[in-house]
């Protein structure tokens, strides 16, 4: 068997605008019994960089009866709020904090970058989100090494990027770093990688399909599981990405999850009719050949 640890970034389960405790937690309870290791809080799927910083200490205080299995998205373009929303889930003490980098400003210096990084991680053991495509920062292995020289404390990295040979060379060139994939597209690559896990937004609905990509990562039946979750996030952005995800979680679980917020608008009536036929057409296929 492979060590491999699943998070799940889970969604922000709005009413009216507002984060509704109950769902949030009966989701993040689904998710947890359904076999995943680890929440987290206010990623992009959450619509993090939506949220406050009391938005964020609101979502650690609803779980904070299981801080094991917590970690919470810090990184914001006011360190100081960063800063002080690690030392509130340094209280907590959950699992670690993870903090993108300062986004939508182009030409940060690179040591602004590493001093952005010792400040928080040395207050709590960090995990640094990799998402280049929207940050403009690609977080490579040397800038990890120069924050952990200068007192930091990096303990892994989710590196919601393609290119395998970043994510690999972090795994090479960085001590005691445990590195996570971050598109849905690499639950599978991170068992055979022989990476220390993935982070996948598609386990909001499909934690059940996870559990087979590693109960099966070594043999064909993991690509078959892959290519199917990949389908399934695949209609996940045709009809909408983020909102798209309540709906689903509605669909393939049961429950509900409440609604994303505006700009994410929820999706029509019609398509989500359509998108549930589509998802069960989908799972009928595969019934053929997968135990789903
Ligand atoms: C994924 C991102 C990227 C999961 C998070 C995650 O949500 O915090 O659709 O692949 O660009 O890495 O949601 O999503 P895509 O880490």
């Amino acid at each position: 068997m492979s060590g491999n640890v699943s998070i799940i970034p889970i969604i922000t389960t709005f009413v009216n605008n507002k984060i509704d405790k109950n769902k949030l937690v009966n989701h993040g309870e689904h998710v947890l019994k359904g076999g995943m290791d680890y929440l987290f809080l206010a990623g992009t799927t959450g619509l993090g960089p939506s949220t406050s910083m009391e938005e964020r200490r609101y979502m650690l205080d609803a779980f904070s009866n299981i801080p094991d299995n917590i970690i919470l998205q810090v990184g914001s373009l006011n360190l100081e709020d960063s800063v002080e929303l690690t030392e509130y889930a340094k209280k907590i003490k959950i699992h670690a904090v993870g903090a993108l980098p300062p986004y939508y400003y182009n030409g940060m210096k690179t040591e602004w970058l590493i001093d952005y990084y010792v400040k928080i991680s040395g207050i709590y053991p960090t995990m640094i989100y990799n998402y280049p495509a929207t940050t403009g920062y690609n977080i490579t292995y040397d800038i990890i090494n120069e924050i952990n020289k200068k007192g930091g404390n990096i303990i892994g990295i989710k590196e919601t990027t393609f290119n395998l040979s970043d994510i690999l060379n972090v795994k090479y060139y960085v001590d005691n770093i445990s590195v996570y994939t971050g598109p849905d597209e690499y639950v599978l690559p991170s068992y055979r990688e022989n990476l220390d896990g993935f982070v996948s937004g598609a386990g909001n609905y499909a934690f059940d399909i996870l559990k087979k990509i590693g109960e099966n990562y070594n043999n064909h039946d993991g690509d078959r599981y892959q290519i199917l979750l990949n389908k399934l996030a695949g209609l996940s952005k045709k009809y909408g990405v983020m909102s798209s995800i309540y709906d689903m979680v509605e669909i393939m679980k049961g429950y509900s999850t409440g609604e994303p917020r505006e700009p994410f608008f929820k999706i029509s009536e019609n398509d989500h009719k359509n998108l549930e036929k589509e998802i069960n057409e989908l799972l009928l296929e595969n019934k053929k050949k997968l135990k789903i």
